[in-house]
């Protein structure tokens, strides 16, 4: 999901600081706070949280900050800082009002964060300016990002400040961000994105056990490793990305149900042969991935408690080929970007998120990350298609109170 924050501004530039001084161009005054959340990529595990199974995501140095002051009505008003430095404000909303499918446009994502956790008795208004630069339409979560920034800005001008007592904890603020994308937004998406934008941390990949809700923090630090990873953001995303996405999802969940299981979680891959001939051929590809995809973020998180990070490139690999073939959710810009990052050296390449357009990241060594980013520029170019945009993603904090 895309959120309608976008700046791609200099290198330096600072979230919250530019919410901040948005803020202050808007009302006049300055914020009461200030709350930033950052978008993420999944290093592997994708489409396994809505089946009850393992993701392992990081957080980007990229971040949507919300600068945040409260009303004395129960009016919500959010305003956006475009790429193009002019702010877009949405029609203010009366949070008492508020019903899923009731707010039409980007506004609903701040709007749904409002409505579920005015069932938390959060009613007060507020007026909130959003700016970041995680990048939009890219598969990067920035959507997200929006969201969680919303729920702590929503919480703190509560009085509920992150990681305090009395204040839900990060888990808890992911399945309601979850909720409000859900049932507010009409988005049927897992816990994943929610989870890394409030819970990674830096230098580290989050392995998170969705059905338990069980986190672990695992060292991820590849510059140590002369290890980098690639973003490549193929700047595609294919008009059937939310039904594609919804498909698959309800694919799985009848083949659980056929299979009189919870979620294909239960399945061991130890008896994946026979369970899929229990199955109609349609649904057989798609249990295949979910549930070799499941082995293969444990396989990597054993290979990174080894402190093999060099290593996990066969099961990025593996991911790939996995989501094109059986999953199908890849598409001919996101093969290309990982076959021209393997061509010039990467050890290992994959789409990452929900498929259909967006970005793939590749596991390159220090030396090589020129020629991988040439690569893929090059192959694009061969096509006639646009340029894509390429970055080095370094794990990141998660969200936090800024200012
Ligand atoms: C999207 C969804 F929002 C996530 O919940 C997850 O399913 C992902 O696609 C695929 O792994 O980002």
């Amino acid at each position: 999901m895309d959120s309608p924050v976008s700046a791609e501004g200099p290198a330096q530039f600072q979230a919250h600081e530019a919410a901040a001084e948005a803020f202050r161009s808007v009302h006049d005054r300055a914020p009461a706070g200030v709350w930033s959340a950052p978008g993420r990529v999944n290093l592997i595990g994708e489409h396994t949280d809505y089946n009850d199974g393992f993701v392992l995501p990081f957080a980007l140095p990229h971040r949507i900050a919300a600068a945040a002051s409260p009303r004395d009505d129960q009016l919500l008003t959010v305003s956006t800082l475009g790429s193009d430095g002019r702010i877009q404000q949405a029609d203010p909303l009366e949070i008492p009002g508020l019903t899923p499918g009731g707010v039409e446009g980007w506004a609903a994502y701040p709007a749904g964060v409002a409505w579920v956790l005015r069932d938390q008795g959060i009613t007060r208004g507020a007026d909130i300016v959003l700016a970041g630069d995680v990048p939009t339409g890219a598969g990067l979560s920035s959507s997200h990002a929006l969201e969680c920034a919303v729920s702590l800005a929503l919480l703190g001008l509560n009085g509920q400040e992150l990681d305090e007592p009395g204040t839900p904890d990060r888990m808890q603020i992911a399945r309601w961000v979850q909720r409000s994308e859900n049932d507010f937004v009409g988005a049927p998406t897992g816990l994943l994105d929610q989870t890394a934008s409030l819970c990674c941390t830096e230098s580290h990949v989050l392995f998170l056990d969705v059905r338990s809700g069980q986190a672990e923090q695992v060292p991820f630090d590849t510059a140590a490793v002369g290890l980098r990873i690639v973003v490549i953001d193929t700047r595609t995303k294919h008009s059937h990305s939310e039904s594609g996405y919804g498909d698959r999802r309800r694919g799985t969940e009848r083949a659980a149900d056929l299979l009189g299981i919870k979620a294909l979680r239960d399945v061991p891959l130890a008896d994946l042969d026979a369970t899929l001939e229990r199955l109609p051929a349609e649904l057989v590809p798609l249990v295949r991935h979910v549930v070799t995809e499941n082995q293969r973020v444990l396989d990597v998180v054993a290979l990174l408690h080894e402190g093999r990070l060099k290593d996990i490139g066969p099961s990025l690999d593996g991911s790939h080929t996995s989501m094109r073939d059986d999953y199908r959710i890849s598409t001919v810009e996101l093969d290309t970007a990982v076959e021209a990052a393997r061509a010039a050296g990467a050890l290992g390449a994959r789409m990452t998120g929900g498929g259909f357009g967006g970005s793939a990241i590749a596991l390159v060594p220090e030396s090589k990350v020129e020629a991988v980013e040439a690569s893929v520029t090059e192959a694009y170019e061969r096509e006639g298609w646009r340029a894509p945009r390429t970055f080095v993603a370094v794990p990141s904090a998660g969200a936090r109170r800024d200012l």
